[in-house]
């Protein structure tokens, strides 16, 4: 009953499942309750396996909030409920079942420790002790009992019930453990795969992310959906600035020259930094024009590029040369294409712009 409660709403048919367990569950009350193996039942225990059944159609009705664990979705009151049932039909039970029945709620208080918080584990332990105790009690006041028996199977049950909270302590404590060293892996898989995607001085892509982002660029334009426009860049003069300045203050150059060209395109496009001083744009669903445009405005910020107070009266410059996606053409096609457009700026003496034939 326990398991096809916590699996409702995790598999199909769980919630079949659930209600089949509990026709057999009742069924099995039924059959005890009109033999005479149960013990004397009366009135007020019709009404409390009334109640429980009614409980456990709502609790199946009811939608659950998710819980922190994936394993099925058992909430706190499922599992008292389920608990509950059982120590009540325990208490029905001719002595050797009867002490039988009582193991698997014990087991259930285990059973919830995989998928609830410690304080629930405890709350559910402690109120089926009390649930025991109100079925003995209703028993007592029924039939004869023999409270010499009906005292020992109490103090069993409850010493067992302190050893399940012992070990159901453990269970959590484990889980918790567990669950935090996956949190930890997935952070490091998180930090691992940002790496391995990005170019540790700017922060900008890395070549072999943005040759995977244009494979799949190309494969949306082949299919007649958004192609693309790149632009090739790269600063000009740049090792004569390393050899004035030092390579720190090319570094910075390169960090600030990367932040521009991130702020000139949009949120769609991808910038990538794919060797020393060369960069890639990749415009989305632009054109020709609309690159010329991104090129023209990253060229004037770039000349206009701050290079902090060792680096007074140079101005730095970058040459782009642009080419459009033509569909069927291969990466490297289209890449060349644009490199050669770059090779033309940087022969028609530099800072310029040119488009690929
Ligand atoms: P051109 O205008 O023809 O592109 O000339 P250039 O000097 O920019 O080109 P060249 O290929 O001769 O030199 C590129 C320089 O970029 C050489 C290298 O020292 C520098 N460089 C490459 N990677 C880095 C880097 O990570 N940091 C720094 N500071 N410099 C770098
Ligand atoms: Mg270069
Ligand atoms: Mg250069």
């Amino acid at each position: 009953m326990l398991s096809a409660f916590a699996s409702v709403g995790s598999r199909p048919y769980s919630a079949v499942l659930a209600l089949a367990a509990l026709g057999g569950y009742l069924l099995v009350c039924l059959s005890l309750v009109s033999s005479d193996l149960a013990a004397a039942p009366g009135a007020a225990t019709y009404l409390l396996l009334g109640c429980w059944a009614a409980g456990v159609c709502i609790l199946l009705l009811v939608r659950d909030r998710p819980t922190r664990f994936d394993a099925g979705s058992l909430t706190f009151a499922k599992a008292l409920w389920a608990n509950l049932g059982l120590v009540f039909v325990a208490a029905l039970l001719p002595m050797p079942v009867r002490l039988m029945v009582l193991f698997v709620p014990l087991f259930g208080v285990l059973y919830t420790a995989l998928h609830l918080g410690r304080g629930y584990v405890y709350l559910v332990a402690g109120l089926t002790w009390f649930g025991n105790v109100v079925a003995i009690i209703l028993l007592a006041a029924q039939a004869e009992v023999d409270y010499r028996v009906e005292s020992l199977v109490s103090g069993v049950f409850t010493l067992l019930m302190i050893a399940m909270v012992y070990m159901a302590g453990e269970v959590t404590a484990l889980r918790v453990a567990f669950s935090r060293r996956r949190d930890r892996l997935n952070d490091a898989l998180l930090r691992l795969s940002d790496l391995a995607m990005r170019d540790e001085l700017t922060g900008l892509y890395n070549r072999r992310y943005i040759m995977d982002v244009l494979g799949q660029q190309k494969a949306l334009a082949d299919r007649g959906h958004v192609s693309f426009t790149l632009c090739y860049c790269d600063l000009d003069h740049f090792k004569e600035l390393n050899d004035r300045f030092g390579h720190v203050a090319g570094d910075r150059a390169l960090k600030e020259f990367a932040s521009i060209a991130k702020g000139v395109v949009r949120s769609m496009d991808y910038v990538a930094r794919i060797g020393g001083e060369e960069f890639i744009l990749v415009l989305v669903g632009a054109d020709q024009q609309e690159a010329l445009n991104v090129s023209t405005r990253l060229a004037q910020r770039t000349r206009r590029m701050r290079l902090g107070a060792a680096v007074k009266n140079y101005r730095l410059t970058v040459s782009t040369g642009i080419a459009s996606y033509q569909v069927g053409e291969r990466i490297e096609d289209v890449m060349q294409r644009a490199d050669l457009a770059l090779y033309r700026a940087k022969a028609s003496g530099r800072d310029q712009i040119i488009i690929a034939a």
